[in-house]
């Protein structure tokens, strides 16, 4: 990122998370309750482990605030780990705890960083890997994305999501693009009270839960895809002119940064691979007074560019890799065969995935934003914005 910084820390078990973000404009009205309500929506979901059960995430504010306004300082926030007391020995902070060196983790579990890690730290306790390796630092993006959506709510860009596929499962099945049959008010009633796997197919996510339930029978775990889309973006954020200044490359990185996603796609994606081009280029309509596309197959971007069409962006995540009924691993103290450690989890991760999805692609936009248009207020911003969309509008034709 180019004008936002974010910096977060924390382990899973230990007191906190917490993390700091730099770039805001001065005079960015944040809502607290809009942040919790966030973060309240990346604990929901059909599947998750015991632990969503404890934890009741919520944003303290530490810094660059004032009266509910951005003071253009670092914003510092952090979220109690409810959990916290229960592992203040096995994750004790100073010093060894009272009783001993707690037992090591020492069965790598195949697809989490536990061996990868174990070798680079040279240590032999994985914990001191997973702990940080956990999903539980995406609480402290999904707050920093809380905060970049109100930004970018103000100059009207709307962010949702839905699960598109779970395990074999598809959204819609037999329709070509899973997102021209989400009904036009799914997104609000999901933002409003979300379904179970936040699948906008109902018959399609009575079969997800049968299939989380038969992955959780069987001591296994279950992976999917979900949608990002991102509307009414000004037209021309990013840039053709560097490989590293293009949009969809941020939003691509942004999306693969998230723990257990393993492809992304933006528009159609992969499917453009076996199309020509005529079928995947959007036509340019004449008719109407906008710049109005026949289709939007490029999913909003052309030339690294936001083209004012939504930006839609499809992530393919891999089921978690804690499984009660474990895999063969090798013990990386002895070096004898064994089965991987089970570490209290969860079964299907989709439904919050994606709403770390949209924190993600909140974070790339306002970046992306930022960089444009520059401000070092909101209304040096927003007056920024302003005059891109004026120029936005297509001229008469004769
Ligand atoms: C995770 C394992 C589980 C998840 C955790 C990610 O935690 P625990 O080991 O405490 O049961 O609940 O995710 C979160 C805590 C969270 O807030 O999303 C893992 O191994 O990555």
């Amino acid at each position: 990122m180019n004008r936002l910084r974010l910096l977060t820390a924390g382990e899973s078990h230990g007191p906190a998370v917490s993390g700091v973000l730099e770039g805001l404009p001065f005079g960015l009205r944040v809502s607290t309750a809009q942040v919790n309500r966030d973060l309240r929506r990346r604990q929901h979901g059909y599947g998750s482990g015991r632990r969503m059960l404890i934890e009741r995430d919520q944003v303290v504010w530490m810094g660059g605030l004032r009266f509910g306004r951005t003071l253009g300082s670092p914003l510092a926030f952090r979220i109690e780990n409810v959990d916290w007391p229960n592992w203040q020995d096995r994750m004790a902070i100073e010093r060894l705890p009272a009783g001993g060196r707690p037992k090591p983790v020492t069965l790598a579990r195949p697809g989490h960083a536990d061996l990868a890690g174990a070798i680079k730290y040279g240590t032999t306790d994985v914990r001191d890997v997973l702990e940080r390796a956990s999903a539980r630092s995406t609480a402290a993006r999904v707050l920093a994305g809380a905060v970049c959506r109100q930004l970018l709510a103000g100059i009207g860009v709307r962010i949702w999501s839905y699960v598109e596929q779970l395990g074999p499962v598809r959204a819609f099945p037999g329709v070509d693009d899973s997102l021209t049959s989400v009904p036009a008010d799914w997104p609000a009633a999901d933002l409003a009270s979300p379904s179970p796997l936040r699948c906008p197919d109902p018959a399609a996510e009575q079969q997800m839960i049968a299939e989380v339930d038969a992955a959780a029978d069987a001591g296994d775990s279950v992976g999917g895809a979900f949608v990002v889309v991102i509307e009414h973006v000004p037209v021309g954020l990013g840039s053709a002119a560097e490989w590293d200044t293009r949009l969809d490359g941020a939003l691509a990185a942004a999306m693969m940064g998230i723990p257990a996603v393993k492809g992304v796609g933006v528009g159609a994606g992969f499917d453009v691979v076996a199309r020509r081009g005529s079928e995947v280029h959007d036509e340019v309509d004449a008719a109407g007074s906008g710049w109005n596309r026949r289709s939007n197959r490029a999913g909003g971007i052309e030339g690294g560019m936001s083209n004012g069409m939504p930006i839609v962006l499809r992530a393919a995540v891999k089921p978690v890799s804690t499984l009660r009924r474990p895999l063969d691993s090798v013990d990386i103290v002895s070096g004898r065969g064994g089965r991987a450690h089970i570490e209290r989890s969860d079964i299907a991760i989709m439904p919050r995935a994606a709403i770390v999805g949209e924190a993600m692609a909140a974070l790339v936009l306002a970046d992306a934003l930022l960089t444009s248009f520059g401000g070092d207020t909101m209304a040096d911003l927003r007056a920024a914005v302003a005059r891109r969309r004026r120029r936005e509008r297509r001229p008469h034709g004769a």
